[in-house]
């Protein structure tokens, strides 16, 4: 569906890791496999296996870290990573990334994010923003260019301590003028307990910091009740709720962040059609079509609209339509948000 790839889109749940093209995680294995650190055809098999459970996603991104966490390959895939989704005309990205401490390479959770800003400077085929106010003039020798907003959410991982979790929200406040605007809790859901990061979520949101939570990836309906009268700005997934947390959801107004592949290839979801995005959808329930992680899960963000469009007859103007609200749950300012708009409202003229 061309149309999907036309139309502007807006990004608000992709974690870094998860979206490195399969193109160079190979060569990244080819040169660790060279050097004896890995053994390339057991990781090529282990890339190029499409369905896998959430279990097992899990452990492909402990290796895909084996592959990426070094600076300048966390530099390459920040760039790469934007220009994909640029080049699908995503006009509003907001990407996630768990900082990552790793002392052998004299790596700090503050030099991996600097490493991402590297990348992220580096992007040329595309005019990127992130200060909060500076708007750029975007041609170029006359012809316009793509401009694409990017804004990154700094991501606690489930299997972090508090004071781990705390030194993550520290840094994201270090580095808000550079377009880091809220924190993310993630990781493998069956792991750990997240009483233990409440007091860094708690932290983060008194200092202003934009909140989003991975909740109901697994039916632990205590935590995912704890969750939502926590109140975050918005949560991802939203999977497993029973009907007493559906209803506490759905009051509560807080936007979520669907993600249909991932939930289908990890078997969180059994089927499209079973899908609760229907009942959010219908509700006029606040919510985002994501990609989680394009790469582990082949897919993009103009597949999602996609899938979404044939699996519940949608046409092109509730895609539309749908792409636009996710505006209004944007963590970014005013002025960003009427850019977007003006930005729809002119691609609109173009829908036929
Ligand atoms: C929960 C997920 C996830 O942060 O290293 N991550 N956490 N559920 C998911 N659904 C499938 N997909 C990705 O990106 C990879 C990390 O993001 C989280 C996991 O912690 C994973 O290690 P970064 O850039």
């Amino acid at each position: 569906m061309e149309w999907c790839v036309s139309m502007p889109k807006v990004e608000l749940h992709a974690h870094l890791n998860g979206s490195v093209r399969n193109s160079t995680l190979f060569e990244l294995a080819r040169v660790l496999g060279e050097k004896g650190v890995i053994v390339f055809s057991d990781v090529e098999n282990v890339i190029m296996k499409d369905d896998r459970t959430l279990h097992e996603v899990f452990k492909l991104f402990d290796l895909i870290h084996i592959l990426t966490t070094d600076h300048s390959t966390i530099t390459r895939i920040t760039k790469e990573v934007i220009e994909d989704f640029a080049s699908e005309n995503v006009v509003y990205l907001e990407l996630r990334t768990t900082p990552k401490r790793n002392d052998s390479i004299g790596m700090s959770k503050r030099s991996y994010m600097d490493a991402v800003m590297e990348g992220f400077r580096a992007v040329s085929s595309v005019d990127v923003d992130y200060c909060p106010t500076g708007l750029k003039i975007d041609t170029v020798n006359g012809t316009t260019r793509k401009k694409i907003y990017v804004r990154f959410l700094l991501s606690i991982d489930r299997r972090e301590s508090t004071e781990a979790a705390m030194e993550t929200v520290k840094l994201a406040l270090e580095m808000r003028d550079l377009g880091v605007v809220g924190i993310d809790l993630s990781g493998n859901p069956i792991v750990g307990n997240w009483a233990t990061f409440l007091p860094a979520l708690k932290f983060a949101r008194e200092q202003g910091l934009y909140i989003t939570l991975h909740c109901g990836e697994v039916p632990n309906q205590e935590e995912i009740k704890a969750m939502i009268e926590f109140l975050p700005h918005r949560i991802g997934h939203a999977c497993c709720f029973d009907m007493e947390n559906w209803r506490r959801l759905k009051s509560a107004k807080i936007p979520v962040e669907i993600c249909l592949t991932s939930n289908i290839r990890t078997e969180t979801i059994s089927s499209i059609d079973i899908h609760h995005f229907v009942d959010l959808y219908k509700a006029k329930h606040p919510l985002a079509l994501c990609t989680d992680d394009f790469g582990v899960f082949s897919t993009s963000l103009s597949g999602e609209y996609g899938l979404a469009a044939s699996a519940f007859s949608l046409g092109k103007t509730e895609m539309f339509q749908l792409a636009e609200n996710a505006i209004d749950f944007i963590f970014a300012d005013d002025g960003v948000k009427e850019d977007l708009r003006a930005t729809f409202e002119a691609a609109v003229e173009k829908l036929d």
